[in-house]
């Protein structure tokens, strides 16, 4: 059976308790729309008390440490996101990756340690703006899914990549359907690569300043799964729009 899209939102350093409310109206809005996925991975801070107030949507964390506990200051583990209520983590964000250094092997242990706590993962990837201009994009996402990619028996069902360019995220600047089907295709052929026939499942999000007004064209590109969704995830009103569009 095909995947439903799947519609993630990532609410990056953005939400205190009041913003439970749109959460709660998301939820809402995701039971009606049945045939789409629905998730928000909000902060930390956020997680305990979402996944107790949504009954349809997944509850996610934006980021794992790679171990499961310790000397860390400042830093949340995979179990623990476990524990208050996440069923899956993105790991790789190109903001974790540009402002804190997280090379693909850290994103790799990251998502080995995400799947030994019983999390699904969200990996990452994407080019910058450099590397497209130099005609590099198809080559560094492939390099980005071979180092960051967990490999192992039954990986590959718990886990989606994101296709973020990194000039296209927070910027309203989208790339064409073209060019996101294209690269859509050889994350496929990628996945495929890694996981066999398994591979195929594998759903592919777009993300990259997606709204309710172009939410329906990136996803008619070829093997878009999905979408991850930062700013316009805020609201239930452009949110649920970009769910509806889905659909
Ligand atoms: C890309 C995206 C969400 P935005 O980071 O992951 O954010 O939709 O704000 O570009």
């Amino acid at each position: 059976m095909a995947n439903r899209p799947y519609i993630v939102g990532n609410w990056k350093m953005n939400g205190t308790r009041a913003l439970l409310a749109e959460a709660r109206a998301i939820d809402r809005g995701a039971a009606r729309a049945a045939g789409v996925r629905v998730a928000i991975a909000p902060p930390f801070t956020l997680i305990n008390p979402m996944a107790d107030a949504v009954q349809e949507i997944g509850v996610g964390g934006q980021d794992c440490h790679v171990q499961p506990s310790g000397a860390y200051t400042g830093d949340i583990s995979a179990p623990m996101l476990k524990d208050a209520g996440a069923s899956f983590t993105i790991v790789g964000h190109s903001e974790r990756r540009a402002m804190h250094g997280e090379s693909d092997a850290v994103v790799l242990a990251k998502a080995g340690a995400a799947l030994a706590a019983g999390l699904d993962v969200i990996i990452c990837v994407g080019e910058t703006e450099a590397e497209r201009d130099a005609g590099q994009a198809e080559s560094v996402v492939c390099a980005q899914l071979q180092g960051s990619l967990p490999t192992g028996e039954d990986v590959a069902a718990k886990v989606t990549v994101a296709y973020e360019p990194v000039w296209a995220i927070g910027t309203g600047r989208v790339p064409s359907v073209d060019d996101v089907s294209a690269m859509h295709r050889a994350i496929r052929d990628r996945l495929v690569a890694i996981y066999g026939e398994d591979g195929a499942g594998v759903q592919i999000l777009y993300g990259g300043s997606v709204n309710a007004g172009n939410a329906a064209e990136l996803l008619s590109a070829d093997e878009v799964g999905g979408a991850l969704v930062g700013g316009a995830s805020l609201t239930a009103e452009s949110f649920l729009a970009i769910v509806v569009a889905a659909g």
